[in-house]
């Protein structure tokens, strides 16, 4: 079953719920990885919300569809949906990056529900999933995997190596998004590691591309519908997004990949995203408590 939130104002009105929960653990924390959980909340809406079929009572329903952020870094957003889902209590969101948190900078399998497969190290979460996707096919399921990987990850030579392997197995119960936001961690992609042309490349390893505007929710929903009648290979979907998206001062900056909020920068950013007067006032609250 999916969670049958089918309305774009609704998808969106979650994903602005998720954007002001990332704010406030990071704003908790003290720092954290905005500019890459930003990017990626759309996605994340309409695949837990709209797309995947996963039973929210039961996280380890075997039939369920996986998804495997292979960017972890972005964990934070990853946390976000989890609590919305109920898997994790709004409090546990306080402790963020803490010693003895299942919340750690990047996810960890086992330690809180929901959670796919150990990622941090870039590069790794595609060979996981084509493992996945043969492994579903073995099992004849037809779950689905997505993964979504960095821009700046993609120049992890084992990513290639995992698309190559994709394509030879026909796995068209994979997805990959790649969060093009143009950024790495330092720099911009281009800089760092030049991937153009991107929608090429993947084609040349024998994935259908598709491109859209990753911050989308129509263009989401209707992407996923498309890609979920390809037959015989692999989809790669090319999300143009904005890193550090909605939060002011540093949205597709390079300074966005990891921050700390001073007070005036959280409410403003807080304001910015429509929360509720008390919501900030809590948040504030909470963080000078802390220090
Ligand atoms: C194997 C490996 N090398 C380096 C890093 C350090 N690192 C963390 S995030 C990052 C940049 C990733 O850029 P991108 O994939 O574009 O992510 P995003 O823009 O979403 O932050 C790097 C180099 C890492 N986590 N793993
Ligand atoms: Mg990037």
């Amino acid at each position: 079953m999916n969670q049958e939130v089918n309305t774009v104002e609704e998808l969106e009105a979650i994903a602005n719920r998720l954007r002001i929960k990332i704010v406030q653990m990071i704003a908790y924390s003290g720092v954290g990885h905005i500019g890459g959980s930003m990017s990626i909340i759309e996605m994340l809406t309409v695949l837990y919300f709209h797309k995947m079929r996963f039973d929210k009572n039961d996280p380890d329903y075997p039939d369920r569809d996986r998804l495997v952020l292979s960017k972890g870094h972005a964990a934070p957003a990853l946390y976000a949906v989890f609590s919305e889902l109920g898997y994790i209590s709004e409090d546990l969101l306080y402790t963020l990056h803490k010693i003895d948190s299942p919340l750690q900078m990047h996810p960890e399998y086992g330690v809180c529900p929901g959670i796919e497969m150990s990622t941090g190290a870039l590069g790794q979460g595609l060979s996981a999933s084509v493992g996945m996707a043969i492994g579903a096919r073995i099992k004849k399921k037809s779950f689905r995997i997505y993964a979504i990987l960095g821009d700046g990850e993609l120049a992890e030579g084992q990513i290639w190596e995992a698309a190559m392997a994709a394509s030879k197995y026909n796995l068209d119960n994979l997805v990959a998004l790649i969060d093009y936001n143009k950024l790495a961690l330092t720099d911009k992609t281009d800089v760092v590691m030049p991937l153009e042309p991107l929608i090429g490349k993947w084609q040349s390893f024998g994935w259908e591309v598709f491109e859209v505007n990753g911050h989308s929710i129509e263009e989401l929903i209707d992407v996923f519908d498309k890609a979920g009648s390809v037959k015989g290979k692999p989809v790669a979907i090319i999300c143009h997004t904005e890193k550090g998206h909605k939060v002011p001062y540093y949205a597709g900056k390079p300074s966005c990949h990891s921050v700390s909020f001073t007070e005036e920068q959280l409410v403003e950013t807080l304001e910015s995203l429509n929360c509720e007067k008390d919501k900030i006032e809590t948040t504030l609250k909470y963080v000078r408590e802390k220090n």
